[in-house]
């Protein structure tokens, strides 16, 4: 058994719910924060068997897309003002970062 974490944006995690539940794979959506933008994400932990983690990915990657977000510039208050970007710059946040991860055990009670 697999369990597949993946860090989506927010735009896509309903149409990302629906997909899987669709497929009768079984989720858990957590609200996250990326560490760099510091703007909410969502955090999707997917139990799956070894042999199901292809389609898994192949749902994520059909129903998340990246997008380039601009990064408003951040006060140097308190910083050192040298590293001050005084105008917003483009990041292309990615559709979806994905871990797979083994799991010993599993147990529903
Ligand atoms: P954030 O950390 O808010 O990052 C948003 C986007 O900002 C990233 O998109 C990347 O394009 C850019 N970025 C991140 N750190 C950067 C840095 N130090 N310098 C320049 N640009 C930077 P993605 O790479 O597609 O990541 C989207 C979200 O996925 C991240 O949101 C974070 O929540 C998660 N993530 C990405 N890589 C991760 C990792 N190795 N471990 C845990 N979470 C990760």
């Amino acid at each position: 058994m697999k369990l597949v974490v993946a860090v989506v944006q927010d735009k896509d995690s309903n149409n990302l719910s629906n997909a899987l539940v669709n497929a009768n794979y079984k989720a858990t959506k957590l609200a996250s924060t990326g560490g760099f933008l510091k703007a909410g994400n969502s955090t999707f932990m997917i139990g799956t068997e070894d042999d199901q983690v292809d389609d898994v990915l192949d749902i994520i990657k059909a129903n998340c897309q990246s997008r380039d977000q601009l990064v408003a510039p951040i006060s140097p208050m308190g910083g050192n003002a040298d590293s001050y970007i005084p105008y917003p710059v483009n990041v292309k946040v990615g559709g979806a970062t994905v871990f797979v991860l083994p799991v010993d055990q599993f147990e529903r009670f």
